[in-house]
């Protein structure tokens, strides 16, 4: 009885809309939120790492009485292995994402994916130069095929070359650093059956030997989204400044409302198409529209891209049905909780389900194929639209909240208006204003919602603490879709929270671009995407290293996940510290297991790369602690560059 006593208290969330739903929910229905407090007590041999079930002799379990697993591997390894083995997990689903683009172009080529096309030839031509392609007197589609191509061989390759997407879109020094290391991945495809292999029991025991495996696993990481991102602005447009709105008073009662789940643009951005054209069928079923929005980062995709507001992000994912007012929720791949289809029972919300590899037993499945891509579209919203019919003219409940947000800053969209500034080297805007104090530094953030904590505290409190202390701030993934519901993803936020260096470096940027931006006047945290476009992130990251002409290790510019979940984040932290950059994740992983693991994480990481992990729950300590990562960096920044000036030599490399 006192579980469920709690289960009714169950407030695990500051998203207001989130919480009316919870509050006011006489169904009974089983959300996350219930799940978490029935699952507690959680084992403490997995949340520290040292549970091995990587044989059938197992589990084996590090404890005082033994110390060891059955097959003499210390925690160290335990704890190792099974880390790796989480940030190939999360390289897998990013580089699953990025093939599957890679195979859509290649279908398109040979005129079967018909419904997709070259929306961004300028964008094809800034990658093709960076890949090394030259260009001259081919079309389109030879130097779409070129691309395309180089993006398969970066997945397996026979050439010992560094995999072109790691190699072209870093600083050189990143690069020897690698190579040094002996971490440069031969292949995406190729680290991941190496990692799993290396971690196969009576395999590699040596836990720096592993993580540095790992380490080059999260690199591929990166290179699998990278592909994506660059992909997915060829086929649907690089993102430009976009405004709309965000939170469950998005949906409309007389709309059919349909939301758009997962995380590739293949199938979103179709839906969201058709879904234009169809209007005049739902408004025969008597609805005023159709009104597309989206959830977790295949919403990030059409928000950045076609404006589609943002319904909710990870946690809340489930709510959303228990108003009433959700017709259909379309899904393509990653972090779907499994549990919307039992709560859609409950409603008449119809749980579509598109891909081979994602499927949910009970749900409707309309298997998504590039090749017919428009007619799928065209069936899954009509099943919104039946839906719709059954409860029309019924009551529903809509919490009343939702924000400004706007979104779309793609580093081209940055550099075009940072140009207004300074047309000939447009990232000097930033590293000038970090360099005279009027910004403190760039942080990131990313990453996901956890019920370890309270939904979306964690992002706003720290967001809310940088802005006063002068951060530019970039976000992705969940970590925006918090900002986005939360309101601080508008130009109003800029005047509430920025301190007074941030407030003046934005408004200067809007004044400079006050007719290219038109209604669009520049938020106080900048959304770059889904979590694929953390490449975008690193992108800015290097154009700022370049502006400098230091290696990584040097720029004050951190990443940020207060509420990491999955194992792409996992994936995407290591290699942002592989990259030189500090980052704060706000739930411990899975390593405190072994002293000798943790300490590689948050402190042989930085003797090696220059980047390493800060592990901080409470967000207040937290905004102190990246405050102070960025402050060390700049301040080693202005000595560097004193003594430089001074002496007149280069600027020094070490970190
Ligand atoms: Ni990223 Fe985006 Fe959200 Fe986390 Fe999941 S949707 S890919 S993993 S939960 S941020
Ligand atoms: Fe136990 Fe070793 Fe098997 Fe892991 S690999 S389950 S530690 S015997």
């Amino acid at each position: 009885m006192k579980a469920e006593k709690e289960i009714k208290e169950n407030k695990r969330t500051v998203d207001e809309a989130a919480l009316s739903v919870l509050e006011q929910d006489q169904s009974g229905v089983e959300t996350a939120f219930d799940r978490y407090l029935r699952m507690q007590p959680q084992c403490n041999f997995g949340r520290t790492g040292v549970c091995c079930r990587i044989c059938l002799q197992g589990p084996c379990r590090i404890t005082k009485k033994a110390d060891k697993g059955i097959c003499g591997a210390h925690a160290y390894t335990i704890v190792a292995r099974n880390l790796i083995r989480s940030i190939t997990g999360g390289a897998s689903a990013h580089s699953d994402h990025g093939r599957h683009l890679v195979y859509t172009v290649l279908e398109m080529l040979e005129d079967k994916a018909l419904a997709y096309a070259i929306e961004d030839p300028q964008k094809l031509q800034r990658v093709a130069e960076r890949l090394g392609i030259n260009t001259d007197d081919k079309d389109e589609k030879e130097v779409l095929a070129e691309v395309a191509a180089l993006a398969l061989e970066d997945f397996i390759k026979a050439s010992t070359d560094p995999c072109k997407w790691l190699e072209t879109t870093i600083v050189k020094d990143r690069v020897d650093k690698f190579s040094e290391c002996n971490i440069l991945p031969r292949g995406v495809h190729t680290t991941i059956a190496e990692t799993m292999a290396q971690t196969h029991m009576g395999m590699d025991a040596d836990p720096v030997n592993l993580i540095f495996q790992g380490l080059k696993m999260a690199l591929c990481d990166y290179i699998g989204m990278h592909i994506a991102t660059d992909l997915s602005d060829i086929l649907f447009g690089t993102p430009k400044p976009v405004t709309t709105e965000a939170n469950f008073g998005v949906m409309e009662a007389d709309m059919v409302n349909i939301a758009l789940h997962g995380h590739n643009p293949l199938l979103s951005e179709m839906i969201v198409r058709v879904a234009r054209e169809m209007k005049d069928d739902a408004v025969a079923a008597g609805a005023r529209g159709i009104k597309c929005m989206g959830i977790c980062c295949t919403g990030n995709e059409v928000l950045m891209r076609q404006g589609v507001p943002v319904l909710t992000n990870f946690l809340s994912q489930e709510l959303p049905m228990m108003t009433g007012a959700l017709d259909a929720m379309v899904v393509d791949v990653q972090c779907i909780m499994p549990g919307v289809k039992a709560v859609s029972e409950c409603f008449h919300t119809r749980v579509v389900t598109t891909m081979p590899n994602a499927k949910i037993p009970g749900a409707h499945h309309v298997a998504f194929s590039e090749d017919r891509a428009a007619e799928k579209a065209k069936e899954i919203i009509n099943l919104a639209i039946e839906a719709f019919k059954e409860r029309k003219g019924l009551e529903v409940a809509i919490p009343q909240v939702k924000n400004k947000v706007t979104a779309g800053f793609s580093v081209e969209a940055l550099e075009d208006i940072l140009g207004e500034l300074n047309p000939d080297q447009p990232f000097k805007v930033i590293t000038d204003a970090i360099d005279s104090g009027q910004l403190r530094g760039v942080v990131l953030f990313a990453g996901c919602n956890n019920l370890r904590v309270l939904q979306d505290h964690s992002h706003n409190e720290i967001i809310r603490q940088l802005a006063k202390n002068d951060v530019l701030m970039v976000a992705t993934g969940c970590a925006a879709g918090s900002a986005a519901k939360m309101g601080l993803m508008n130009d109003d936020a800029v005047e509430l929270y920025a301190g007074e260096g941030l407030k003046s470096f934005i408004h200067s940027l809007n004044k400079a671009n006050e007719e290219k931006l038109e209604s669009n006047k520049l938020p106080l945290i900048f959304h770059m995407g889904s979590c694929v476009d953390n490449s975008r992130a690193f992108d800015l990251a290097t154009a700022l290293a370049k502006q400098w002409e230091i290696d990584m290790p040097k720029i004050p510019f951190v990443a940020s996940a207060p509420e990491a979940m999955s194992e792409k984040a996992v994936a995407i932290g290591s290699w942002w510290v592989a990259m030189g950059l500090p980052t704060h994740v706000g739930v411990v992983p899975e390593v405190t297991g072994s002293a000798l693991v943790n300490g590689i994480a948050l402190q042989v990481a930085e003797d090696v790369y220059g980047g390493y992990f800060i592990w901080e729950e409470d967000p207040q300590k937290a905004a102190e602690k990246i405050l102070a990562a960025l402050d060390e960096r700049t301040w080693k920044l202005r000595i560097h560059r004193g003594l430089a000036d001074k002496y007149e030599t280069e600027l020094s490399k070490s970190y």
